[in-house]
């Protein structure tokens, strides 16, 4: 192997890792960072206060919490909170790269990208989600076009939903295998995992569930809790509950005895790292095949009910 690198990796700020606030970009976070030290590579992250990854050293920056971009509309101006966590992170990077080969960014967030030419080392950006706001799309395609190869997305349906999606390096996605476990005897239950959120669409999930008379049981981080509360009060009768947020060890645990997992994704989903979860589980996945807009959400939740 060429000489190890020293590589600093730069967290998303909407939330500490292992809160469940960052999504799949946590599980991506440390696969990655694993995987590296594995290779022989030398590595620091930098993540918002309270964050804990198994078997990793975090070095924490303190600061409010990002705004979800997912939650933005499509022409919202780039906002910081006071104290911003996400430039404080940059702020502890413009400090200590020096000491590093490479930056790897996993921010959804403009200011990254922004910074990518004050920098005297490369960056690599991981985009986490498909084309969401204009002023993210200008300065994710100003960076390509200053510095080529240095974007990678998770898949081609994720790529396709920016203009420049051809000069999008597409990544995929992976797992460490070894911490699933394959159970052979299902129950009847079905499984949901993810976000609380909008555009994840709970839903769905929870209408075609019905449709067949299994549970559902739902696993994931409460995002949202209004949203939650409109799905309870629309689903009177439905039988679901919520799960709360496990670890990846814990989940697996869980998941595994489920007899399918429900993809309901609104939006585009970049990847879907629950999809191969739960396929490492030997679980089988029920998913839409693309997000939002759906034309007609009863057609879909009948064919997904079709398939369980
Ligand atoms: N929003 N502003 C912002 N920044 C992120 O890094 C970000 C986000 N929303 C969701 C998110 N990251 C993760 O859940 C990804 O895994 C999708």
């Amino acid at each position: 192997m060429a000489s190890p690198l020293r590589l600093l990796l730069l967290s998303t700020p909407v939330g500490p890792l292992g809160s469940g606030l960052g999504g799949g970009v946590e599980l991506t976070l440390r696969n990655i960072a694993q995987e590296m030290v594995q290779r022989g590579h030398s590595l620091t992250i930098l993540a918002p206060t309270n964050s804990r990854l198994e078997g990793l050293v975090i070095q924490e920056v303190p600061g409010n919490l990002q705004i979800t971009a997912q939650t933005q509309g499509r022409d919202s101006p780039i906002s910081l909170p006071e104290n911003s966590v996400l430039a404080n992170l940059w702020d502890a990077a413009c400090q200590m790269h020096h000491s590093y080969d490479l930056l790897l960014n996993f921010a959804y967030d403009w200011l990254p990208f922004y910074l990518t030419p004050f920098f005297d080392r490369p960056i690599a950006h991981l985009v986490s989600m498909g084309s969401l706001t204009a002023a993210m799309d200008q300065v994710i395609e100003q960076t390509i076009e200053r510095f080529p190869n240095t974007i990678g997305v998770h898949s081609r349906a994720q790529a396709d939903t920016f203009s420049f999606s051809d000069r999008c390096v597409v990544l995929g996605n992976g797992l460490d295998l070894s911490l699933y476990q394959f159970q052979p005897q299902p129950q009847n239950a079905l499984a949901w995992v993810g976000r609380i959120a909008p555009e994840k669409g709970i839903e769905d999930a929870i209408v075609a569930a019905q449709a067949t008379g299994a549970t559902l049981k739902i696993w994931g981080a409460m995002t949202d809790p209004d949203y939650w509360q409109m799905v309870c009060k629309n689903h009177p009768q439905a039988n679901f509950s919520y799960e709360g947020f496990l670890t990846t060890e814990h989940l697996q645990q869980c998941l595994g005895h489920c007899r399918g997992l429900l993809m309901t994704p609104k939006w585009i989903e970049a990847f879907g790292n629950v999809a191969i979860e739960a396929l490492a589980c030997g679980v089988p996945v029920i998913a839409y095949r693309a997000g939002w807009p759906c034309r007609n959400c009863s057609r879909w939740q009948n064919r997904l009910a079709g398939y369980i």
